[in-house]
């Protein structure tokens, strides 16, 4: 891999995009290794993902301007296509992914970052949909996460107007959660990572499933998926030791690890 590193801290994988000198943009090489890389990780043994840009400048400074620059219609759709299968397969990936945003997040940048389930920032960095001023509409989702993210009224004004924000309008408008410190961001990440790595894995996916495809149905579908999904959870046996744990009133007992089945 040139463009991505992937590390892992326990059950923590931590993907950065690391291609400095275009800060990170999205060519399609640095979309196909991020696809490779997001095959490779074993969900059975990782159970969050933090997802992060090399250097202190930028996350994701969009899709690659340079190489969109000479498209024809045709390579354009097909380069559209490459980035929203990765998006989405971030999105639908099988446990949480947290985008810790250190910097620019525009046009693919913010893109990408929505495709995660959380978002949190450091405090220099700038949030932007800024196609129109490059004559395209958003291409990897933008123009449907960010109206569903903030709203229809705030996600057509960034779009429409181009205008970057800082991390204290991402986090007024809810597209960020929280707002650290450039030195505190990744540490915030990677504790929030562990904390729901702590947590009965299998429950944890079924939340995200149950979140991500309740949003696509009306509430009477939506609460029958949600019945399906806690159902699934029932037998397993960390449900078992999650309940015993809490009713056997030992506070001796130290919390054993969740074992994943
Ligand atoms: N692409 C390529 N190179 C980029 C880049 C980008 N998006 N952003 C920055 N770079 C490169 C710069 O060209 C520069 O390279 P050198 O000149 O050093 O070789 C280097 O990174 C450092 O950038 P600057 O010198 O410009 O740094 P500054 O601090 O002065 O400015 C900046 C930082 C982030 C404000 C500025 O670089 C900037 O405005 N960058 C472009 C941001 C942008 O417009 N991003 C959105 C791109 S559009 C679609 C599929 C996808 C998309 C749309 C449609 N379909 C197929 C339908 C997605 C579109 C986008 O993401």
């Amino acid at each position: 891999m040139e463009f991505i590193k992937y590390e892992e801290q326990g059950e923590v994988g931590i993907v950065t995009i690391s291609r400095e000198k275009a800060l990170n943009a999205l060519n399609s090489q640095v979309l196909d290794e991020l696809n490779a890389t997001f095959d490779a990780i074993d969900v059975n043994k990782i159970r969050c993902v933090v997802l992060t840009g090399a250097g202190e400048k930028s996350f994701v400074a969009g899709a690659d301007i340079g190489e969109m620059s000479t498209l024809t219609k045709a390579e354009g759709e097909a380069f559209g296509k490459k980035g929203n299968d990765v998006f989405l397969k971030i999105e639908n990936f099988p446990i949480p992914v947290i985008a810790a945003v250190n910097g620019f997040a525009l046009g693919g940048g913010c893109e990408i970052s929505m495709s995660c389930d959380i978002r949190i920032c450091s405090d220099n960095a700038v949030f932007g949909q800024p196609e129109v001023g490059l004559g395209i509409t958003p291409g990897f989702g933008g123009t449907q996460r960010l109206a569903r993210l903030v709203g229809p009224g705030m996600a057509k004004q960034m779009i429409y107007t181009a205008r970057n924000i800082k991390a204290d309008e991402a986090l007024r408008i809810g597209l960020v959660n929280a707002v650290y410190t450039q030195e505190e961001l990744l540490p915030a990440a990677l504790k929030m990572a562990s904390g729901i790595a702590k947590n009965a894995p299998i429950a944890v996916r079924n939340c995200k499933k149950a979140i991500n495809d309740g949003l696509e149905l009306n509430m009477k579908d939506a609460v029958a998926l949600e019945e399906k999904l806690f159902g699934d959870c029932f037998e397993t046996a960390d449900q078992r030791y999650g309940m015993e744990f809490f009713l056997d009133k030992n506070k001796e007992k130290v919390k054993e690890p969740f074992k994943n089945c």
